[in-house]
């Protein structure tokens, strides 16, 4: 399958896989998970199409286990996804536009729609989540060791992204020489 119809097709399974199954005619059981037979009927697509995006998914969005899939991370529906609480590295990185950084700054991260806010455990990760947005890219650099420390509770998904509550701002300092200054 061509590169950019898998991409359309993994942002369509990821739509109804973690924000609009009702969409699709979909329910999603309490952990998130869907039968493949329903899925595929739903969004009218194949076996073999399906499997190519779950397998070849640049982020490996989707689970599969046995006859059910569901995604491993991002929902804004509510689900209990299962992950148990983890020791984060010392440090995690966000990225996200630089224009967001005073925001940021003044208010800490908030994880919006989102159930958590989602950290990268490398700058090349998220200089790739970063570069979502417009405009110039921040990476800002969490001290998760400390966070850690004073009770906040970290959780890895299955991808490999790290997830917290939200970020207040005094565990967080910029990173990236090309991006706005924290100060
Ligand atoms: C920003 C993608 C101003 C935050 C990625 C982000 C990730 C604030 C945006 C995953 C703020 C939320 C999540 C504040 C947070 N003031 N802006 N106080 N607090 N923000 O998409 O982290 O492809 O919900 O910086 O790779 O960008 O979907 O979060 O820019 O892993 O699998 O508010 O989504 O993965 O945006 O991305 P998002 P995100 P998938």
């Amino acid at each position: 399958m061509e590169h950019t119809r898998r991409v359309t097709l993994s942002k369509r399974m990821s739509l109804a896989l973690r924000h609009e199954p009702g969409r699709f005619g979909l329910t999603l059981d309490p952990a998130g998970w869907v039968s493949i037979d329903d899925f595929l009927a739903a969004l009218q697509i194949d076996r073999a199409d399906f499997d190519t995006v779950v397998a070849l998914d640049d982020k490996q969005r989707f689970a599969v286990i046995d006859d059910r899939v569901r995604a491993n991370q991002g929902h804004s529906v509510t689900v209990e996804l299962g992950y148990r609480p983890a020791e984060p590295p010392a440090v995690l990185f966000h990225g996200t536009s630089a224009d967001a950084v005073p925001s940021i700054r003044a208010t800490g991260l908030h994880r919006g729609k989102r159930h958590h806010v989602h950290l990268s455990p490398d700058e090349a990760t998220a200089q790739r989540v970063g570069s979502r947005r417009r405009g110039a890219v921040a990476i800002l650099t969490i001290d998760a060791a400390a966070m850690a420390r004073d009770g906040h509770v970290f959780y890895r998904s299955d991808n490999g992204v790290w997830l917290v509550e939200a970020v207040p701002n005094h565990y967080l300092s910029c990173s990236a020489p090309t991006s706005t200054s924290m100060g």
